[in-house]
């Protein structure tokens, strides 16, 4: 059944009280409540993207600190893998500074990646761009579960953003990801600018797709030196929290990820996206070229919140979704 941006108001628009327990009710029902799902992102080739985003550091259109690095080659992949791991992430997800993949040569080393990380038992992510649906059956066989790929705002919005490609693109790689057998991660940005009702139409339209998101990231805009959106005010940490547990309640079974941002988050504001029905987080670091919160500050947030990683099988069970594989999550992963 659809949803609609009215009924989404009116959730948002709930005492605040209300809102996280209606919020909790289905974290509790569909998520494992104490469970958080820990990601670790590589960035496999960064800077000189070709196109406009006015919030990427990696747009070559735009003087950030990025320097240009080539695509990484699958041993170095491995050894990065290999650390996530032993952190305790139970999914690495490759990102690429691309419009899509083009280089057929190109996109065989990324397969080739692909494979490498699938053996050491993570769950594989990418997110490379537009895919056509060749290329997203092709990661499929070499081990690829699930894609992510952001409609980052709502439609309405899209054209202050991003002008080099469309929507409906967007739209159509989501569905390329999901004819190939994939998991869709989609998502969005909060803090560009847009208004209440842009972030409302982002969530319903995350909500709408059928079959919905299983990830779904809330990136807080990390505004970078440089890039047109430098001077965005950071997001009201209320209004984050309430979108966070709008999207909790239109996407029960979605894992939301607390995803950028964090860094300039307070512990307490995560605690309170967490009580919202986050349940993910990037650890590590760096994002794909900025700061997120050190390893060690993220496991004694963690265990302060008795929280702790989740087993992405335990998880899928939970959400009613068959179970992929086990995967081993390290004894000594972080927190708890
Ligand atoms: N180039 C590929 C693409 O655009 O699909 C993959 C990488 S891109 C960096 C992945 C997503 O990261 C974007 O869609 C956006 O939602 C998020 N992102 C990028 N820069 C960000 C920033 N400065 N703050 C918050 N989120 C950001
Ligand atoms: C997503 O929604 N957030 C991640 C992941 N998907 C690829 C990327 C965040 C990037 C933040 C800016 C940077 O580090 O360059
Ligand atoms: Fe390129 Fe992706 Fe950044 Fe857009 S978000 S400029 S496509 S790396």
């Amino acid at each position: 059944m659809s949803t609609t941006v009215e009924a989404a108001r009116a959730l948002y628009e709930l005492p605040l009280t209300t809102l996280i327990f209606r919020a909790q009710q289905a974290h509790h029902a569909f998520q494992d409540p104490a469970g958080v799902q820990l990601s670790m992102l590589q960035s496999i080739k960064t800077g000189a993207c070709s196109e406009d985003c006015k919030y990427c550091a990696q747009s070559s259109r735009y003087t950030t600190f990025v320097d240009r690095e080539p695509l990484m080659d699958p041993a170095e992949v491995r050894v990065a893998a290999i650390k996530a791991k032993a952190s305790g992430a139970s999914r690495f997800c490759m990102g690429a500074a691309w419009r899509g993949v083009s280089s057929e040569r190109q996109f065989s080393s990324v397969l080739e990646s692909v494979r490498i990380v699938d053996q050491l038992g993570l769950e594989v992510c990418c997110t490379l761009g537009l895919l056509t649906e060749d290329h997203a059956q092709r990661l499929k066989e070499a081990g690829m579960t699930v894609y992510n790929h952001n409609l980052d705002t709502s439609r309405e919005y899209y054209s202050e953003v991003i002008t080099t490609r469309s929507y409906d693109d967007r739209l159509a790689t989501l569905s390329n990801v999901r004819k190939a057998g994939l998991e869709v991660c989609s998502g969005g940005i909060i803090g560009m600018g847009e208004s209440c009702e842009d972030r409302l139409k982002l969530l319903v339209e995350l909500a709408n797709l059928s079959p919905q998101p299983e990830s779904v990231p809330i990136n807080a805009l990390v505004a970078v030196e440089g890039t047109p959106m430098c001077d965005q005010k950071p997001v009201d940490s209320i209004e984050f929290v309430r979108l966070i547990a709008v999207a909790r309640i239109l996407m029960p079974r979605s894992t939301v990820r607390l995803s950028a941002g964090r860094s300039s988050m307070s512990g307490e504001t995560q605690a309170l996206c967490f009580l919202a029905g986050a349940n993910s987080i990037f650890i590590g670091n760096k994002l794909l070229t900025t700061a997120n919160p050190e390893a060690s500050d993220d496991e004694r947030m963690l265990a302060r919140f008795g929280l702790h990683p989740l087993d992405p099988d335990v998880a899928r069970e939970k959400q009613g979704r068959k179970p992929v594989r086990k995967v081993e999550i390290p004894a000594d992963a972080t927190a708890g």
